[in-house]
């Protein structure tokens, strides 16, 4: 049996299915790509993942495309290493969270992140390569156009930060009787949001999330976890590939 992870080391769902994969002690080879070269808009990439984004999973033979759909996958083909709760109510709240993270906080990290750290890839290109580029992506063609070369205004800025706010209140409202995870147990519920968290760490945003106590108590576990610290390699944090941003350290 053998996996092949496509995959970015700064890319927040490739980082999910990487503590994933990890914590389930599942060897795998990873493909690194280039998301600023369009590595994962090529035609042959395509086939994979028609979508044109990062993770794809290889299994054997088979293909895996979407993290929160991998991680899933992962866990039902391994529950020697549970991630999700047992009972069938346990597993729907699971998704209500999984749900919920890719449908608030998945898209609004994304604005902060090309405003502050990777608009710069686009600065040489002529306007015509620019829209050719945004025009080749299958999923994300109008968010990458509305950007524009200029970044997301400060109107959308605002709306990020404020559906990251709710999410980060509604984890401490959560966490607030004292259990340990999410859930209570450890899940896949948890690692869908880590990346998220650490990169408001990453790009000088921590400020969201450093007053609420049982987040930082969370987010301080987390940080003891092997799988997590296997996942985040060298390179994986945007402030380990460019030196000029402002990071703010974790907070705990
Ligand atoms: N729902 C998809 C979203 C994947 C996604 O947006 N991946 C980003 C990196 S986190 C990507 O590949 N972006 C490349 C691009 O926008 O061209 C998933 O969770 O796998």
């Amino acid at each position: 049996m053998s996996f092949v992870l496509y995959n970015a080391p700064q890319s927040t769902c490739s980082q999910k299915v990487r503590i994933c994969l990890w914590e389930k002690g599942l060897p795998f080879t990873e493909k690194k790509l280039d998301l600023f070269k369009g590595d994962q808009l090529t035609a042959e990439y395509k086939q994979l993942n028609p979508n044109g984004v990062v993770p794809t999973l290889l299994h054997d033979d088979e293909i895996i495309i979407d993290s929160s759909v991998i991680i899933e996958y992962l866990d039902e083909l391994f529950p020697e290493v549970p991630l999700s709760p047992a009972t069938p109510i346990g597993r729907a709240h699971m998704r209500e969270w999984l749900r919920f993270f890719e449908e608030v906080a998945a898209p609004a990290v994304r604005v902060p992140s090309y405003n502050r750290v990777f608009l710069r890839h686009f600065q040489a290109m002529t306007d015509e390569e620019f829209i050719a580029f945004g025009e080749s992506k299958p999923l994300r063609k109008d968010f990458f156009l509305k950007m524009g070369r200029k970044g997301y205004s400060d109107d959308e800025m605002r709306q990020a930060e404020s559906r990251l706010a709710m999410t980060i209140e509604r984890m401490e409202r959560r966490l607030d009787d004292g259990r340990p995870w999410l859930l209570g147990e450890y899940s896949l519920a948890d690692i869908c949001i880590i990346p998220v968290i650490i990169r408001l760490n990453d790009i000088s945003m921590s400020h969201l999330w450093s007053a609420q106590r049982h987040v930082g108590a969370w987010f301080a576990r987390f940080q003891e976890r092997e799988a997590l610290q296997k996942s985040f390699y060298f390179g994986s944090l945007l402030s380990e590939q460019y030196g000029d941003i402002e990071v703010n350290k974790p907070v705990s």
